[in-house]
């Protein structure tokens, strides 16, 4: 090679080192604290240039910050505290809308919307914090206090971290006009959904939202099957949105059938199903209560891909939950 031929590579080489030096100090720098701050809210953490009334600023630099959705992208805390404080004095903590309708006489639907609203707790695993949700009737303005007893509970509340491995399933009781709460207290680390489902008038509403749990603590999955065995009989292929028979039997170690002979709120056995990206969530039941080992739920996955799957029932009253992969295709 050349002398010449050599410079030329040195001089392309050292201005794409420039470039790459300059660019990296041109990215902007994330406030950790500000997005955990957003995450734990349930926003999007996002570098994108900042908006005003939903229209990029003109020659504003792109910046980290918080995606509150309807509003705009937020990108110092102070704005942000600013912003959900005020949506806070409007409603206690994030809202979400749950929207039912009934159908009155012929002519006539009558539609009741209802905001739910969650007050996050500080949260720090393996302490015990107060979930709380409230409910209000949109029209009204009035907290919402006549939930039907549903599987013998008012209210059922689901967990699940969204790597999927830690599940749990409450009930919250209800502690004033409108307020329902159950203390709680996560095991491990990490983003969490929580869907919770109640019913009005006949009207089933289920609404998710998210919770950050801080930190880096991870934790076994909870065994909560103590020495029993549950063979999940898998059916061969399972098609989206198709009806599925999903069978189970019970054993004890020394695969001896164990009966079920007790309910678990008020049903044989519980089917909770959520996928991989935490959008579809069912829950299902087997009521035929017939006292043998074998459950059974008829099913239907909406998605394709992967789902899992908890079952849950009751032996010698205490709860114990399996849970298996589903693929859907
Ligand atoms: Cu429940």
């Amino acid at each position: 090679m050349s002398k010449m031929k050599t410079y030329n590579l040195f001089f392309i080489v050292f201005v794409g080192f420039l470039f790459f030096i300059v660019s990296c100090t041109n990215q902007p720098k994330e406030d950790i604290e500000f997005k955990q701050m957003c995450q734990g809210a349930g926003y999007e953490w996002m570098l994108m240039k900042p908006t005003q009334d939903g229209k990029f600023i003109k020659d504003a630099e792109q910046c980290w910050g918080c995606m509150i959705e309807g509003i705009e992208h937020v990108c110092s805390m102070e704005k942000f505290e600013k912003i959900t404080g005020n949506m806070e004095s409007d409603m206690p903590s994030m809202q979400h809308m749950a929207m039912t309708a009934h159908a009155g006489t012929r002519n006539s639907v009558d539609i009741h919307l209802y905001k739910v609203g969650f007050i996050r707790p500080d949260v720090q695993p393996g302490k015990e914090a107060l979930l709380k949700f409230t409910i209000n009737d949109i029209q009204s303005k009035k907290p919402v206090s006549n939930l039907e007893v549903i599987h013998d509970k008012i209210m059922h509340i689901v967990l699940v971290r969204d790597d999927l491995k830690h599940f749990d399933h409450v009930h919250p009781k209800m502690v004033e006009s409108g307020g329902f709460a159950v203390p709680y207290e996560f095991l491990a680390s990490g983003l969490y959904r929580i869907w919770i489902d109640f019913t009005i008038d006949g009207m089933q509403h289920i609404v998710d939202f998210d919770i950050n749990v801080p930190g880096d603590v991870e934790s076994e999955e909870k065994n909560l099957l103590d020495g029993i065995k549950v063979n999940f009989l898998t059916p061969n292929e399972i098609f989206a949105d198709k009806e599925i028979e999903l069978k189970f039997e019970i054993f004890d170690k020394n695969n001896k059938p164990v009966p079920i002979t007790e309910k678990f709120l008020a049903a044989d056995a519980h089917l909770i199903s959520i996928d991989k990206s935490l959008e579809e969530f069912e829950h299902n039941h087997d009521e035929k209560f017939d006292k043998d080992n074998k459950i059974s739920f008829i099913h239907a996955f909406e998605k394709a891909g992967k789902h899992k799957i908890w079952i849950q029932f009751s032996v010698g009253g205490r709860t114990k939950t399996a849970n298996s992969d589903v693929a859907v295709k």
